[in-house]
């Protein structure tokens, strides 16, 4: 008799937690640090994100950098198809207000900032995405702090020697492991 009603008291006590957690979860959609994360960078070296924004959307993102890296960021309305930064530093085209809609390249803060306003009638709907560059004084990583939802975008493959080669080194996987386990089947 008592087992059972311990056994009970456990029920209630994880049903009571599954109702908390579950409550928590709804709340932090209106949390303004909603989304998080952190990734270490070598100087000029980039990390890029995408975010869904519905029309009157604001989309506040705050970056810090754990050590004394200089960090920017940059907002972009279509999808980026390159990074518009290298070992030599940015390509112009990163501020191209064609596509960038909100940048921060403040020198000497710990601190970046985007905050932005989908407010564009033509585009109700729309995936943005964010680039966070470390500009100087890496290695470092960054905390990202987001308001929204985000994700992690990744520049496709352009078409060309990059996926030749991709399938080049696939093959020469398969080659490898196929001989070892025939080398391991012939020991046996
Ligand atoms: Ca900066």
């Amino acid at each position: 008799m008592r087992r059972t009603t311990s056994k009970y008291i456990l029920l209630a006590g994880a049903l009571l937690v599954l109702l908390f957690s579950s409550f928590a979860a709804v709340n932090a959609s209106e949390d303004p640090e909603y989304y998080t994360d952190s990734f270490p960078l070598q100087t000029f070296d980039f990390r890029m994100y995408v975010v869904s924004l519905q029309l009157n959307d604001t989309l506040i993102v705050n970056v810090t950098s754990v050590a004394d890296g200089d960090f920017d960021l940059f907002l972009f309305s279509t999808r980026p198809m390159e990074a518009y930064v290298s070992r030599d530093g940015y390509d112009s085209e990163i501020t191209n207000p064609e596509r960038t809609l909100e940048y921060d390249v403040t020198q000497g803060s710990p601190f970046s900032s985007i905050n932005f306003t989908a407010d564009n009638p033509d585009y109700p709907n729309e995936l943005y995405y964010l680039q966070v560059v470390l500009y100087d004084r890496g290695p470092d990583s960054y905390i990202l702090e987001a308001n929204q939802e985000m994700e992690l975008y990744f520049i496709p493959f352009i078409p060309g020697y990059p996926i030749l080669a991709i399938v080049g080194v696939s093959f020469l996987t398969i080659g490898v492991i196929f001989f070892q386990k025939k080398k391991s089947m012939i020991k046996h």
